[in-house]
């Protein structure tokens, strides 16, 4: 048993919200909403419940937006403890899913510690796993030689590559979608970016012979579907070959110098960095080399799908009309300061974070602390390798005492910025790159 608290925790106010963002207005403060207008429908009763709520003035009251929940709430729940975890937020126990409070994500390096865990299935036994009779096979009909290595043939074989490689959560910030969308209500913390030290996939793939008629990978892990029907995946997904073949795609055994943490994939997990996280294989056991689109289990409509053109919010979208996430869209935290911290007038308050892009470099991150009607640039540097994510950090001061949020936004190379309110609504609730928002209290 990994869990060591049993009832799952609510989502309280982001569950209200996501009913009915104008019912949880009008019931928590009195606020009147107007979809229409965005602004300044706090009326003088709403702004003293909620000033109440968050214990001081909101000088900036006139630009929040409606229907925001303050950040001041966001982070209200008591953590969990996962083997080898520390501080995170377990959003269902069967299977495990646990996300990292931003402010754990501070490090420019994840520790393995503060690295989310998505399962879709049951992990192998733990006591079963053995790295030196570990298989890793390489089959598919676009597969010249089928072979089958240990993990100490890999590293005999192939050169090793160390990167640091984000990884996000196709599903992460799932919980703001308004109708809500089924699945792990993700919040902003299913995200990490540590080191992975393993072979590339394309060494690997082309030592037993890629076929030209080659046009995707799968890979299958070694977990079992939650029914406990051994002929049953959890999860197969991939990516295509060229994709596959990118220097930085990796066949991993470790991570952060480290074997790579239990939960997290070991003794060997496949890294497709930048896109939704569900391509990166975790117990990894074989990866087939396919003359068509991958077909395994979770690559069909809707999973990991969006439509191809917008759609209104709640609309049942036929599968012709819905198409493969492949890049995840621009996105920054902030993990510094800690959501909620009371912090005084005179001093300036320093201000970081992270910013990454998918497939894409992040090109500029700027800070507001007015609900986003005036924005600062910060220092943001560029990624150790590609598909790092990158640090940015500034200062920031307020006018007067009061509640505030700092909000980040990050813009990619193509222009594309992170929006401030929840993205294009689509019905499993992936790619919300909304700006993240914390609480400060200025006193
Ligand atoms: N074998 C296997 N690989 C898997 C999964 C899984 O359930 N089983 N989950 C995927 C999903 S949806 C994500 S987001 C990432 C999460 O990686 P992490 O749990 O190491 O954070 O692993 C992916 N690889
Ligand atoms: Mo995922």
């Amino acid at each position: 048993m990994v869990l060591k608290k049993d009832n799952p925790p609510s989502r309280g106010i982001h569950e209200l919200y996501a009913q009915d963002a104008s019912k949880a207005d009008k019931l928590l403060w009195g606020r009147e909403t107007n979809p229409l207008a965005r602004r300044g429908f706090l009326t003088k009763g709403s702004l003293l419940a909620m000033s109440a709520a968050v214990g001081a003035a909101i000088p900036f009251a006139y630009l929040m937006p409606s229907g925001l929940i303050p950040a001041a709430f966001a982070e209200d729940e008591e953590p969990f403890t996962l083997e080898g975890k520390d501080g995170l937020i377990v959003l269902n126990d069967r299977p495990v899913n646990a996300e990292t409070p931003a402010h754990l994500l501070d490090d420019e390096i994840t520790p393995a510690k503060h690295m989310f865990v998505r399962n879709n299935g049951i992990p192998p036994v733990k006591e079963k796993i053995d790295p030196n009779t570990w298989k890793l096979e390489i089959a598919g009909e676009a597969c010249e030689n089928p072979t089958s290595f240990t993990i100490s043939e890999l590293k005999e074989k192939f050169k090793t590559h160390t990167y640091q490689l984000q990884i996000e959560c196709g599903g992460n910030g799932r919980s703001e979608f308004v109708p809500s969308a089924s699945g792990n209500q993700w919040t902003t913390g299913a995200v990490a970016c540590p080191t992975f030290t393993g072979v590339r996939v394309r060494d690997v793939l082309e030592s037993c012979g890629i076929k030209d008629n080659a046009v995707y990978i799968g890979y299958y892990g070694a977990d079992t579907h939650l029914s406990g029907d051994p002929n049953k995946q959890p999860i197969s997904r991939g990516v295509p070959i060229k994709k596959a073949v990118q220097d930085e795609s990796l066949i991993a055994w470790a991570m952060n110098d480290e074997d790579i943490p239990y939960l997290n994939g070991y003794p060997l997990r496949l890294v497709c960095s930048g896109w939704p996280g569900s391509v990166s294989g975790k117990w990894l056991t074989k990866i087939v080399v396919r003359d068509q689109v991958h077909d395994g289990k979770k690559m069909e409509s809707p999973s990991y799908r969006v439509p191809k053109h917008p759609v209104a919010p709640g609309t049942e979208v036929p599968k012709e009309d819905m198409q493969i996430i492949e890049s995840m869209p621009v996105k920054s935290l902030v993990t510094f300061p800690k959501s909620g911290i009371n912090h005084e007038l005179a001093k300036p308050l320093a201000v970081r974070g992270h910013a990454w892009a998918g497939d894409f470099q992040v090109a500029k991150v700027e800070v507001s602390n007015d609900f986003g009607a005036t924005w600062k640039m910060v220092k943001l540097q560029a990624p150790v390798n590609k598909f790092a994510w990158q640090h940015w950090r500034t200062e920031l001061t307020f006018p007067e005492i009061g509640y505030y949020e700092v909000w980040a936004k990050a813009t990619d190379r193509k222009g594309r910025a992170q929006p401030m309110v929840v993205p294009d609504w689509n019905p499993k609730g992936y790619l919300n790159n909304a700006c993240h928002r914390i609480a400060v209290q200025v006193v």
